[in-house]
């Protein structure tokens, strides 16, 4: 009998990699898809799996329907991704974003405390916890100070976690993923709006690229590196939270300068600082120490920045040579 994963925000980037390791392995995959007045599914497309998911219609801010797609679905592995996840939008929606990314967390967790406790729980926890870090390299006994509504949504969800691991030996992990990004990254966030404009600027469609703090530092991983932790995490005995990060931190400077570099263009030729992208309160810098995961899960990134910042332009070059 094949193993069913219950995926939420199986229409985003983590979703979509994370859907296609599991069908790849062998499992049925149900992904909980909120309602949309627009097409979401163009990730599962690209990565031929639309057709293999049953998709369940719920939002995490309805308990109703979460509790119904935990019925039916009937999981052995829940991975919680659902989330409004772009941090400069939790400053103008930072209700909604409490109520989807913290709250939306308890109403998992209840639905699998009354009807499913025997399911394994892996809820996407963030180094945007750590926000104003409190040391140079983070790990799990770093202690968190988080810089936005975002941050703050997403710490109760890891706490609620844990709190309900700890009331109802549940197996509820978190994990505290650094960046990751990917061909298939939504566009507002700065790597693929980088990657998007270097194509665009490239083949004439566009001429500058406005960007807010290019002096933050971000630990930048693969995201298909980082679905495979999440999945190692429920395959163990004992439930735990663990960083999952490169160890390596880099401005969004000289993240740019790769990518154009890539297609022999200079960046300081078509970035312009605009107020309008920094934010109210910034993440200056983060790093991750992710020796836990290594140990203990024998995971390790295996994409370097340059590779993945290549692999996203040469994407973007061909979407936009199609268009
Ligand atoms: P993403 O591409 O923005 O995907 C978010 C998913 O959540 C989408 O499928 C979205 O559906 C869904 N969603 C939004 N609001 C929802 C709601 N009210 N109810 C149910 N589903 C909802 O994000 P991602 O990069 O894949 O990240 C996955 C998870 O990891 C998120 O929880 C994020 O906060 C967390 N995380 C990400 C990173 C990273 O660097 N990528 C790092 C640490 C943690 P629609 O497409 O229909 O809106
Ligand atoms: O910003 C700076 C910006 O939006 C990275 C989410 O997946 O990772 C992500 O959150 C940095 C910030 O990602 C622009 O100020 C400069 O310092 O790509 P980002 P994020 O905020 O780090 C964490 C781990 C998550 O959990 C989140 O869900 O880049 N920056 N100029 C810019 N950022 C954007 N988006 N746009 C700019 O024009």
């Amino acid at each position: 009998m094949s193993k069913r994963a219950l995926v939420t925000g199986v229409t985003g980037q983590d979703g979509a990699y994370l859907a296609k390791l599991l069908l790849d392995k062998g499992y049925e995959v149900y992904g909980l898809v909120a309602r949309r007045s627009s097409d979401t599914r163009w990730r599962l497309r690209e990565l031929g799996i639309e057709s293999r998911i049953n998709y369940l219609e719920g939002d995490l801010a309805d308990a109703c329907s979460i509790q119904r797609a935990v019925i039916k679905a009937k999981p052995h592995e829940i991975y919680n991704l659902g989330a409004q996840s772009f941090v400069g939008s939790s400053w103008d929606q930072p209700v909604t974003t409490g109520i989807v990314d913290g709250l939306g967390v308890t109403h998992l967790l209840e639905a699998i405390r009354q009807f499913s406790p025997e399911a394994r729980f892996y809820q996407a926890s963030t180094s945007e916890m750590f926000g104003l870090i409190q040391a140079e390299k983070q790990d799990e006994s770093t202690p968190f100070y988080p810089r936005s509504p975002y941050g703050v949504a997403k710490l109760y969800g890891h706490w609620i976690t844990i709190n309900y691991r700890e009331s109802f030996n549940l197996h509820a992990s978190s994990g505290i993923l650094f960046n990751h990004e990917s061909p298939l990254r939504g566009i507002e966030f700065v790597t693929r709006k980088v990657t998007d404009a270097v194509a665009r600027i490239k083949l004439g469609k566009q001429r500058e690229l406005r960007l807010g703090n290019i002096d933050a530092k971000r630990d930048w991983g693969f995201a298909g590196d980082y679905v495979e932790a999440m999945w190692l995490m429920l395959q163990q005995d004992k439930a735990d939270d663990y960083v999952v990060a490169t160890g390596v931190t880099t401005t969004v400077r000289d993240m740019c300068q790769l990518a154009f570099a890539h297609v022999g263009l200079d960046y300081q030729e078509h970035v312009v600082i605009d107020p309008q992208f920094f934010r109210p309160a910034e993440v200056e810098v983060l790093l991750g120490n992710p020796g836990k995961a290594e140990r203990q899960l024998g995971w390790r990134p295996t994409t370097s920045l340059e590779s993945l910042i290549q692999m996203m332009v040469e994407a973007d070059l061909r979407r936009v040579g199609r268009e």
